[in-house]
């Protein structure tokens, strides 16, 4: 179907001129959409991929939940994401492909970044995850469908790490040596996160999930405008928001950088992030949700590491790549970044420290 189509069947007033691919994502398929008439918006047509998102009418209702509870909280200058129903009245479009799509009204003058070039970045980064975060705590996380089941669970990944080893080529394996080295001697490590949880020390709360730096949108002058891509929003911890920011934010190079010479953990964003972070977020989180925020950046590096890892060992099923070692070197990139992160944690935990002081 012509993506001019697919735009049609959803109730906007606008005219279709061009589709652009937007490609930074690893999942979805995302096209901005520009529209004739210099009145009307522009907007983002977006095509989910049901491999990964098996519930996607729950998945939008997640969005409409948590995008309507945010319009009544936000303060005028926010920008939340708008969805626009389809003519059917759903805010989704299913075409004869059995492929759904969902459009979004897309915020004029924006853009986003793929590395954090400088601490102000990071800072304004970090007031806008940070300050989705807060908003969200009085909203009841138990009203959100769990669309990916045991997104961030660490013994979940580790078990799909091991089924992936007992089938995995021979050259895979040889080329991923290492790699695999790097979980089995930082697994135990890691998992103090989710034991934390089962015992209930840290609160589940309403959680966007990838907070990656690129989720986040700026206006031309870097300032931060607006939270971005609510696919995965799910009742987690503060741990895999903060988390997954600290991993984009404060590495010197983009996660698929081959050259693992580029990559480092970068103090002064780490410093920037958290002050943005935590300026908004501090007041609802408890002693034991901060005392274990630098354990949460160290565990996403490493949990995403070894999802690209096992889907490396899987011949590629679930994230897109470019090319045939992608995975690998995203994994390499991973594990280098959490062995220079390991370096600086003292240094994270007192930065954190003087934040709340
Ligand atoms: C995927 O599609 P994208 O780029 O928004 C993935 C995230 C990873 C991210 C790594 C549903 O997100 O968990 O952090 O790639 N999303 C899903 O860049 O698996
Ligand atoms: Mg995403």
């Amino acid at each position: 179907m012509k993506l001019k189509t697919i735009f049609d069947q959803f109730k906007h007033k606008s005219s279709f001129q061009e589709a652009v691919p937007i490609d930074s994502g690893h999942i979805n398929s995302t096209y901005l959409v520009y529209t004739s008439d210099s009145s009307s918006p522009d907007y983002i047509l977006q095509k989910i991929n049901a491999a990964v998102f098996k519930n996607i009418p729950a998945l939008i209702e997640n969005k409409i939940l948590v995008t309507t509870f945010l319009r009544l909280k936000a303060e005028e200058q926010e920008s939340i994401i708008q969805l626009i129903p389809s003519i059917s009245g759903k805010y989704y479009y299913v075409d004869s492909q059995n492929d759904y799509w969902n459009l979004m009204v897309f915020i004029p003058d924006s853009g986003v970044y793929l590395m954090a070039k400088s601490p102000k970045i990071a800072e304004e980064a970090g007031k806008l995850f940070g300050r989705f975060f807060y908003l969200l705590n009085d909203f009841d996380a138990d009203k959100l469908s769990v669309t990916i089941p045991h997104f961030h669970n660490l013994n979940h990944r580790l078990s799909q790490f091991e089924d992936a080893l007992t089938q995995a080529n021979r050259e895979r394996l040889v080329l991923a040596k290492d790699a695999i080295e790097f979980i089995i001697t930082y697994k135990d490590e890691m998992l103090l996160l989710q034991e934390l949880k089962s015992s209930g020390k840290l609160p589940l709360r309403a959680t966007h999930n990838d907070t990656k730096l690129s989720n986040a949108l700026f206006d031309t002058k870097g300032n931060g405008l607006s939270v971005i891509d609510l696919d995965t929003l799910m009742p987690g911890l503060v741990h895999y928001d903060f988390g997954d920011s600290v991993r984009t934010i404060c590495s010197s190079a983009e996660e698929d950088e081959a050259d693992l010479t580029q990559v480092s953990f970068l103090p002064e964003n780490f410093k920037a992030f958290a002050s943005g972070f935590l300026g908004a977020s501090k007041s609802i989180l408890n002693e034991t949700e901060i005392s274990h925020l630098v354990l949460g950046a160290k565990y996403m590096v490493f949990i995403m590491g070894l999802r690209f890892l096992t889907d490396y060992l899987n011949n590629d099923i679930y994230y897109k790549t470019n090319y045939a070692d992608h995975n690998l070197v995203r994994t390499k990139n991973q594990f280098a970044l959490l062995k220079n992160m390991k370096k600086h944690e003292a240094e994270m935990q007192e930065i954190i420290k003087d934040i709340l002081d």
